[in-house]
């Protein structure tokens, strides 16, 4: 059989990442004897009507689509120009996008829909099709089968595949130079602003972003558990995998994507201490610690392995909002563990989100406290809170009625152009609370230029804070403008894009 898979791309963050659930699933089909091609969108930014020239070529027998939910805006007019253009093909799609099933149903043709993990379902979905075999109950594991106008879903949610004896991607299918590059260049972005660190890696080391570990115990309520179930490999082959990226592809760091590496303390530490005897000289960055487990042991562990940095995943300085997030962290453990991380020289990248539910001045200026107190501007990094369909958050969401159900649709498009409608927060408004948010972070900056005694910083950002503070302050009228306008804005880019994509498939149908 032969297979096409469409890595689906994101609005363009500067970053680029390789979609490495796509080739996960290429592999599993080249394991079983199929032939894959990839169009890689990501990287390439195809035009819809690139993709149907190269498949009308290639003639594939199965094609599947693949990405997360910011994909979607891309997602939907591609899936009803590939049914009208290739209508016996079957549609398969897979990822973080299939969080939005129902939408997926009602909106598209698709004919399958693989939750969570893709190895064990794409194998049954591929030996039934190849073999001729109907596929109309829904049985696989994982697998929503399109029956009529909906999809009859699986008995069993999703299945997990044992992730010590799946191959490792097929990254061939990608132009690896291009993501190194891309990874490379922002590892050097954090390393420049760290001169002890930098020094020590030196100028030359490629970075490349690989999963080891799948899946999360926790379920903090902004966060979509696609893979419900926490696993690790085994270490040799975590080592084997690592090696295989370091020698094929001369990387000798790696941005470590895993949801909860050290989610298994003992695992880990033996991790660590495998990759310090068997891939020396190995850098890491990882984004995924957790305060509550980062422990004195597993740092020093970590430092010695090669960590240069370790995510923290504050979220906030207030115990009200990280109960509210079910965090199941508190506010101390929190300052412990970045001053463990700081302490070791390893970079604590602590991420906050602000605009939780529950929160008001008083929780903001303790989030204000808590930065101040433990990091400075290079450490941290500021989002607010978006309700992605499935997490707890977007349930809600719509209880609390601030999402209608009939509205979920334009609301899943807006999250993809990365407008957030949504405001949990205690505040009157989305804009009052990123005003509140905005003057924040400009106190910060004050702050942080009189504590390092940068005079000609402080005046420039003075100046700055005082005009909008000003603004602000004016009976509100900046804000409302500007909520105003930009709701405007928003609502002429949704009704254009929505015109354009119902315009293309019209002359498409001319064709
Ligand atoms: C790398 C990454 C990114 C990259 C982009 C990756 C890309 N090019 O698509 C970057 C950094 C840009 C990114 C951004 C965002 N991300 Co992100 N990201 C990840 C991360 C850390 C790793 C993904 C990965 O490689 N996983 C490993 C592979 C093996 O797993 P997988 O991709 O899920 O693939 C498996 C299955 O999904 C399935 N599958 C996948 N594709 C296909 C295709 C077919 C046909 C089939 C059958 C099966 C299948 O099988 C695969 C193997 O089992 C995950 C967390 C995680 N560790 O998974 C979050 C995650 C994917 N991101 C998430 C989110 C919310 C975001 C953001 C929207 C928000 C944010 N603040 O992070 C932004 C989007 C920004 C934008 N501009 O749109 C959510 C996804 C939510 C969702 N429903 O899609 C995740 C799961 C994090 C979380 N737990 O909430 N992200
Ligand atoms: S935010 Fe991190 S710790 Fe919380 S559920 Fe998601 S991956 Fe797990």
């Amino acid at each position: 059989m032969k297979f096409t898979l469409i890595a689906l791309p994101i609005k363009s963050i500067g970053n680029q990442l390789p979609n490495l659930g796509a080739i996960a699933i290429a592999q599993k089909a080249r394991d079983l004897g199929h032939e894959v091609d990839l169009i890689d969108v990501i990287r390439y930014r195809h035009l819809n009507e690139d993709i149907v020239k190269e498949i009308d070529m290639t003639k594939p027998d199965l094609i599947g689509l693949s990405g997360i939910i910011t994909s979607y805006y891309y997602f939907e007019p591609l899936a009803a120009l590939l049914k009208k253009y290739f209508p016996k093909v079957p549609l398969v799609v897979g990822g973080g996008i299939t969080c939005a099933t129902d939408l997926i149903e009602k909106y598209t043709e698709v004919d399958y829909l693989i939750k969570g993990e893709g190895e064990n379902a794409i194998t049954e979905l591929i030996s039934r099709l190849s073999s001729g075999q109907r596929l109309d109950r829904g049985d696989i594991p994982g697998l929503f089968v399109r029956a009529g106008k909906g999809f009859s879903p699986p008995a069993v949610e999703q299945s997990y595949p044992d992730i010590s004896n799946v191959s490792f991607p097929a990254y061939d299918l990608y132009d690896m130079d291009y993501y190194i590059e891309s990874s490379t260049k922002n590892a050097y972005r954090f390393l420049k602003l760290y001169p002890e660190l930098h020094k020590k890696v030196g100028p030359a080391v490629r970075f490349f972003p690989v999963t080891i570990t799948r899946g999360c115990p926790y379920s903090c309520s902004f966060c979509y558990r696609l893979i419900k179930k926490y696993r690790h490999p085994t270490i040799d082959n975590a080592i084997a995998h690592l090696k295989t990226v370091k020698e094929r592809y001369g990387c000798s760091g790696i941005s470590l994507l895993d949801e909860l590496v050290v989610a298994d303390k003992g695992w880990f530490l033996e991790f660590c201490d495998a990759l310090g005897d068997k891939i020396p000289g190995l850098y890491v960055f990882s984004g995924s610690g957790r305060a509550n487990l980062l422990t004195p042991e597993i740092i020093s562990h970590a430092k010695k392995a090669g960590f240069l940095r370790f995510g923290c995943g504050i979220e906030s300085g207030s115990q009200t909002i990280l109960n509210n997030l079910h965090k199941q962290v508190t506010v101390e453990q929190n300052y412990a563990a970045i001053k463990l991380v700081k302490d070791a020289g390893i970079m604590a990248t602590c991420n906050f989100i602000f605009g939780s539910p529950g929160e008001n001045k008083k929780t903001l200026r303790e989030t204000e406290k808590f930065i101040m107190e433990t990091l400075d501007p290079r450490d941290y990094a500021v989002n607010l809170a978006v309700a992605y369909p499935g997490a707890p958050l977007f349930k809600y969401a719509i209880e609390k009625g601030l999402l209608k159900k009939e509205g979920i649709h334009d609301y899943v498009l807006n999250i993809s152009f990365g407008n957030y409608p949504l405001n949990f927060s205690e505040f009157s408004s989305g804009t009052k609370l990123w005003g509140e948010v905005n003057l924040m972070q400009s106190r910060l900056k004050v702050r942080f230029a009189w504590k390092a005694r940068d005079y000609s910083l402080l005046v420039d950002i003075l100046l700055k804070h005082l005009i909008k503070e000003a603004l602000y302050l004016m009976y509100g009228i900046a804000p409302r403008a500007a909520q105003y306008l930009r709701s405007t804005y928003d609502d002429m880019r949704l009704h254009a894009f929505n015109r354009k994509l119902r315009e293309g498939l019209k002359d498409d149908s001319k064709k």
